[in-house]
């Protein structure tokens, strides 16, 4: 028999719900999101892909581009473009969310998962923090568990064809779950840190996290 006062049973969407927000599901941006909440809050949705830097646009070529990776690294690497390329590729499809209001749908990106280079640099035990490093003299930093996430990676190809160098070629960094600021263009070095060190951004004003969904716009946000 039934008691009166019975909360109703768990359903399989409480049940969900209740992992998806242990798992943090509707902050981290993923496409699995209901199509109604895809937009974060106070963006608007743009189709074409406006570029956004600090007014340089480094001319690196494939052939002088190296990645260099350091600091609180068990292998620390020094890679040209082959080497980079010789790594396992993935593919990715995200969305972008610029803190200046516009987001992009469904960019394709081809590179380096951020979690198959953590396998090669082998992150040692106190590091937390990276900063990225790009050829332009801008930074930005991350916590390496954001860094870490499933679908960032180290670009060099969008829609199919060779990332444009003012969108940041030959490779950029894409960490679809933040601000676009996090995504550094021209990438040139990972430093990989036991202590946090705010980048350009961050250290005029920006948030020092960028979480889209909460609206991490800037650092009193
Ligand atoms: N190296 C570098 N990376 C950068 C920036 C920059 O000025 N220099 N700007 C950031 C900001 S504020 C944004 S919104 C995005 C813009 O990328 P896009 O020009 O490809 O749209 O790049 C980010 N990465
Ligand atoms: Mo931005």
């Amino acid at each position: 028999m039934t008691e009166p006062d019975e909360p109703p049973p768990d359903s399989k969407l409480t049940r969900s719900k209740q992992r998806w927000a242990q798992e943090g599901r509707f902050l981290t941006g993923k496409t699995s999101r209901p199509e109604e909440q895809r937009l974060p809050p106070g963006q608007h949705l743009t189709r074409d892909w406006p570029t956004l830097d600090l007014g340089l646009t480094p001319d690196v070529s494939r052939e002088r581009w190296r990645l260099d990776v350091y600091g609180a690294v068990e292998n620390p690497i020094f890679w040209d473009f082959k080497q980079f390329t010789a790594q396992l590729q993935t593919k990715f499809t995200s969305d972008i969310h610029c803190v200046t209001t516009w987001s992009r749908y469904d960019n394709s990106w081809v590179g380096l998962s951020t979690r198959d280079l953590l396998d090669a640099c082998r992150p040692r035990e106190e590091a937390r923090f990276v900063v990225l490093h790009s050829h332009d003299g801008y930074t930005t930093n991350l916590e390496l568990q954001d860094f870490a996430a499933e679908d960032a990676v180290l670009a060099h190809s969008w829609s199919g064809a060779p990332l444009e160098q003012e969108h940041g070629g030959p490779v950029r960094l894409v960490v679809p779950h933040l601000y676009f600021w996090k995504s550094a263009k021209w990438l040139q070095s990972i430093e990989f840190l036991a202590e946090d060190a705010p980048g350009y951004w961050e250290v005029r004003g920006y948030h020092n996290r960028g979480d889209p969904w909460k609206e991490e716009r800037y650092s009193g946000d």
